[in-house]
């Protein structure tokens, strides 16, 4: 039995601190009745080695770019990262905020949250993303060490992830690409305990992991979990291999507890009273709920301070460093998006406003990326496995390579969900902005990280092509119809369905420089022609605008997305040749429409009757639309067939515009 009342100038041991961590676990699970005490007690050994003997970190500055990120990836297990960023002295994780648990605006939330409170890197309540986005932060570590050097970026990225993390599909996407990359300075810590929920794991998986990462091209090490030595000689040993890798760490789920230990009953439950009094007892524990000896905390604080000089000397050789590459960093206030990018950008509209090109909008996004890569070198592009269709590669941009990460452009594979979470990793990372590519119908296949994108407020830009039956011969599978609908239900999430090159240029606009708000770019396979504009105004920052309006009072409005514009404007011409005075609104973001004062949103929308066009599914029309609107779109899956022959055969054509409005002007 370990006596933790150390008299002061004592050494303490690491099950000491280990302690801390466990008691704190217990209490405030047990304080809010709700919550995961058995992995923090499992894994405590682990992590106190791991944050007392090898994190990079500074709790005064939690920002420094050069920290190294630790990722809970088992993300139920909360209060073990609460508990270190208190006993670190995180100063807004108080022991009040301890003590607040899980309760309604405190900063200990159910699962971490990002942005929740200082020294969370990520959100990881669905199992398997934070393993997925620690893979983007440790790509985004290396493409920072490439450009900037060893004395900028140099620091590794640390996972404790679960049996759920591995066993979640995305793992396998994100453990195959970090292989492949050969991302040396992502080390995993698994939570070998064999319980999850339900169970003995043995219930549902006999994957043999460390085969698993090894075919993967991982290192990969098996320690006991409780033996602080062996952890750190994993450690070290993970840091010197020239490969991810993965520490498998034998643990007791909720080490201590006298009957519930090792058994899932320990998961996601409080102990309970007697439970909690015989784990004290284990631990030679004495003290209250809540209260860790003086000793202790400040053995813990000692920890937490001991990183302010290592920031100190990393910032002191950022100031020693020339000038432009302190702003190229970063530092400044030149960021990841450069003036020059966009001020090529914006020749680029000047020229397409009187060139008026005929392209589809994957072409036009390719002609942007064409023109602002190579002046935003920390614009990071990708595509899973569809570069040539979604025409993400701006010319010029090289490969990330295992072996060089000078370039700017990641292969992704055919990893939707991985290619997702990474870029959310990049992201979070810091210094550098990623965008990548797949078909729209495919973010069912990412949504997940999509949604955290958003509920993050991650810089990420989403390029889906092949918007809709537009497509054409891929057929249904390949078609979406309800997707647009689903991004347009993310809350935090703009979605942009551009009708043109103009519009597509204004997309990239906005998207590039929307900071933190992740956007979706909806393209089309196929070419749509231009529209007609009074100014070089970015129209699409509105959300919605008027194409064409009738002299006098409309009759009808007519609101369109993307390559349906302009069947509502040949549609518009057809009513004015019979006396209907029609209105054409484009609207390709609805959220940012959503977000203009009344009297703009008025003015476009007008009074009249309206139809909307969009080749999907009427889902969430209604709000512009009511329900006594029309509208001319898709009423299930498509079918396989060329393009102009598919818009004829579900009636998304100008006649059936035409016909719907005059059916409510009857
Ligand atoms: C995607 C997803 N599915 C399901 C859950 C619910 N869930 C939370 S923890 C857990 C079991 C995790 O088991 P393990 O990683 O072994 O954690 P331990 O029992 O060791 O704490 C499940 C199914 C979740 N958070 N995310």
């Amino acid at each position: 039995m370990l006596e933790h009342t150390p008299k002061p100038g004592s050494a303490l041991e690491p099950r000491d601190l280990a302690t801390a961590i466990r008691v704190l676990a217990m209490d405030a699970v047990e304080a809010a009745n709700s919550g995961h005490p058995g992995m923090p007690m499992g894994m405590a050994d682990v992590a106190t080695v791991l944050f007392s003997r090898f994190l990079k970190f500074d709790p005064a500055d939690p920002h420094w770019p050069d920290r190294d990120r630790f990722v809970l990836s088992a993300g139920h297990g909360s209060m073990l990262l609460y508990a270190l960023l208190y006993l670190t002295g995180y100063p807004d994780m108080t022991l009040d905020e301890l003590k607040r648990f899980r309760q309604l605006g405190s900063k200990t939330a159910g699962h971490p949250e990002y942005g929740h409170a200082t020294g969370i890197e990520t959100t990881t309540g669905p199992l398997g993303q934070g393993l997925a986005t620690a893979v983007g932060m440790a790509i985004a570590e290396r493409l920072m060490n490439a450009r900037f050097g060893d004395s900028l970026t140099d620091h590794h990225t640390y996972v404790i992830a679960g049996d759920g993390c591995l066993m979640e599909g995305i793992s396998h996407e994100a453990i195959d690409l970090a292989g492949h990359l050969r991302l040396s300075r992502l080390i995993v810590l698994w939570d070998d305990n064999s319980i999850s929920i339900d169970g003995p794991t043995s219930l549902a998986t006999s994957t043999d992991q460390g085969a698993r990462f090894a075919a993967a091209g991982w290192h990969v090490a098996k320690v006991d979990g409780h033996d602080p030595e062996a952890v750190a000689a994993a450690i070290e040993a993970a840091k010197a291999s020239d490969r991810p890798s993965l520490i498998a760490c034998r643990t007791v789920i909720g080490f201590g507890a006298s009957k519930k230990a090792g058994t899932e009953a320990a998961h996601g439950a409080p102990l309970g009273a007697d439970e909690i009094a015989a784990a004290r007892r284990s631990y030679g524990w004495t003290h209250a709920p809540f209260e860790i000896p003086e000793t202790l905390l400040a053995a813990w604080r000692a920890i937490g301070d001991r990183g302010a000089e290592t920031s100190a000397v990393w910032g002191a050789r950022l100031n020693a460093a020339p000038k432009a590459t302190q702003e190229a960093f970063g530092a400044g206030q030149g960021g990841p998006i450069t003036a020059e990018g966009m001020a090529q950008l914006a020749s680029l509209k000047a020229e397409w406003l009187s060139a008026k090109p005929k392209i589809a909008t994957r072409q036009a996004s390719q002609k942007v990326l064409d023109t602002i890569t190579p002046a935003m070198p920390r614009l990071i592009g990708g595509s899973a496995d569809l570069t040539h269709s979604n025409l993400t590669r701006g010319k010029g941009q090289k490969p990330v390579t295992a072996e060089d990460f000078s370039g700017s452009y990641v292969h992704y594979g055919v990893r939707e969900h991985g290619m997702a979470a990474a870029m959310n990793g990049i992201a979070l990372h810091g210094g550098l902005v990623p965008y990548g590519g797949t078909f729209l119908v495919f973010t069912d296949y990412c949504r997940p990280a999509i949604r955290l994108s958003a509920l993050m407020g991650t810089h990420v830009i989403y390029v889906m092509t092949h918007d809709s039956i537009g497509l054409g011969e891929d057929g249904p599978t390949h078609q979406p119809v309800e997707h647009l609908a689903a991004l347009r239900a993310i809350p935090g999430l703009h979605v942009f369905r551009p009708a043109d090159a103009v519009e597509t240029a204004e997309a990239w606009e906005i998207a590039l420089a929307a900071g933190a708000a992740p956007s979706v770019l909806c393209l089309t396979r196929q070419a749509v022609p231009p529209m007609e504009r009074a100014g070089a105004e970015n129209l699409s920052a509105r959300g919605a605008w008027l194409v064409h309006e009738p002299r006098g009072k409309r009759d009808v409005t007519l609101l369109a997305t993307g390559s349906e514009v302009q069947l509502a404007l040949s549609a518009a011409q057809a009513l004015a040749e019979g006396g209907v005075a029609a209105a054409v609104v484009s609207m390709p973001c609805w959220e940012l429409f959503r977000a203009q004062p009344r009297d703009y949103r008025r003015a476009v929308l007008g009074d009249a009757p309206r139809v909307g066009v969009e080749a999907a599914l009427r889902f969430g029309w209604n709000e512009w639309l009511g329900t006594d609107g029309a509208f001319v779109g898709m009423t299930g899956f498509g079918a396989s067939g060329p393009a102009p022959q598919l818009y004829e055969h579900f009636g998304i054509t100008a006649k059936a515009v035409t016909d719907a409005a005059k059916g409510l002007l009857a």
